[in-house]
């Protein structure tokens, strides 16, 4: 699969999260919507109501089943508004979904919903995982079994409003030549809904062994955390946010610290780029969103995937975000 695709056109789709459950594949995406509310940079454009999951056999050339809505904002005890990115995971024979959204204080926190099934619905928890704040969660599941929760973002995703997992009087970035502020991980509890421990940095180190400074905009960590496991090493990738990169750094565990690597991803159409990293069958598979199909609104996305390719020695082969004709 050379060309990128793009995958729903039936409905604007982003922040894709993508897992093989029983042979088939599943992707959670967000549901982007017409909001009329005017762009800003603290998001609120992105008023998301609610998440469809799509399946297939066959995700370069099978046809894509939409199990409709599986989770609504008004179904959820402790929402206010705004249901940004999400990520699935399987365990014991249950489903969960993993959901950023702001309380009724508009706080954005982590939820949990949980399914008997892949397709839902999903029944969300009465509260937020307890300890989570800003967006963007990713679980990852390593070899033996164990479930790690990356989460976090900046601007709109208010995670320059917390140090040291408590929130502070004035929330924001550090100074350029300080370090920047990090993703962060929490291995999760074997039931699945809590942090089993305080959330941790996820550190980006340069080539000298120095964390990535706040100023370095081109390859600090700014959301859209995703985590995967290519030949026994971890890939943390990530957005830059305002410089619209998709990029990634490896480390020897799954708390890092991880060392840049380099540019995944180039710009896309839209302001934001997220993406996840899923090896199906035996290729590994890029997803990303891109406001091509919108004529650039950069609220509406539209979810795209391509083949994802390694160099020899693990690195990743860049993929440019513009080139695609679909
Ligand atoms: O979809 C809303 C937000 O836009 C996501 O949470 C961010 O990662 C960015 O894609």
């Amino acid at each position: 699969m050379q060309q990128a695709k793009y995958l729903i056109p039936d409905l604007y789709t982003a922040d894709p999260a993508v897992h093989v459950f029983n042979g088939k594949v599943f992707i959670f995406p967000s549901h982007d919507v017409e909001s009329g509310i005017p762009e800003n940079d603290n998001g609120d454009h992105f008023d998301m109501r609610d998440y469809h999951v799509f399946s297939t056999d066959d995700i370069e050339n099978g046809v894509l089943t939409d199990h409709g809505v599986v989770l609504d904002v008004k179904d959820i005890p402790w929402a206010g508004r705004q249901l940004w990115d999400s990520d699935a995971a399987h365990k014991n024979g249950k489903y969960y979904i993993y959901f950023s959204l702001k309380d009724k204080n508009d706080v954005f926190h982590i939820g949990v919903a949980i399914s008997e099934n892949p397709e839902g619905p999903y029944k969300a928890q009465d509260a937020p995982i307890k300890g989570s704040y800003s967006i963007d969660p990713c679980v990852f599941e390593d070899e033996d079994g164990s479930h790690y929760m990356y989460f976090g973002g900046l601007w709109g995703g208010q995670l320059q409003r917390y140090r040291n997992n408590k929130a502070i009087e004035v929330g924001q970035e550090p100074a350029d030549e300080e370090s920047a502020l990090c993703s962060k991980v929490a291995k999760l509890t074997e039931n699945m809904l809590e942090f089993s421990e305080e959330p941790r940095d996820v550190l980006i180190l340069d080539e000298q062994g120095e964390p990535l400074k706040a100023g370095d905009h081109s390859r600090r960590f700014f959301e859209a955390s995703w985590l995967h496991k290519y030949n026994d090493k971890y890939y943390f990738s990530y957005s830059t946010g305002n410089t619209h990169l998709l990029c990634y750094a490896i480390g020897d565990n799954p708390y890092g610290p991880f060392t840049y690597q380099g540019v995944m991803l180039t710009p896309v159409v839209g302001w934001t780029t997220h993406h996840c990293i899923t090896k199906i069958k035996d290729k590994w598979y890029l997803f990303h969103h891109d406001s091509q199909p919108s004529g650039g609104r950069t609220w509406l996305r539209s979810l795209k995937v391509v083949e994802l390719t390694y160099n020899a020695d693990g690195t990743i082969k860049t993929i440019q975000g513009q080139v695609s004709e679909n």
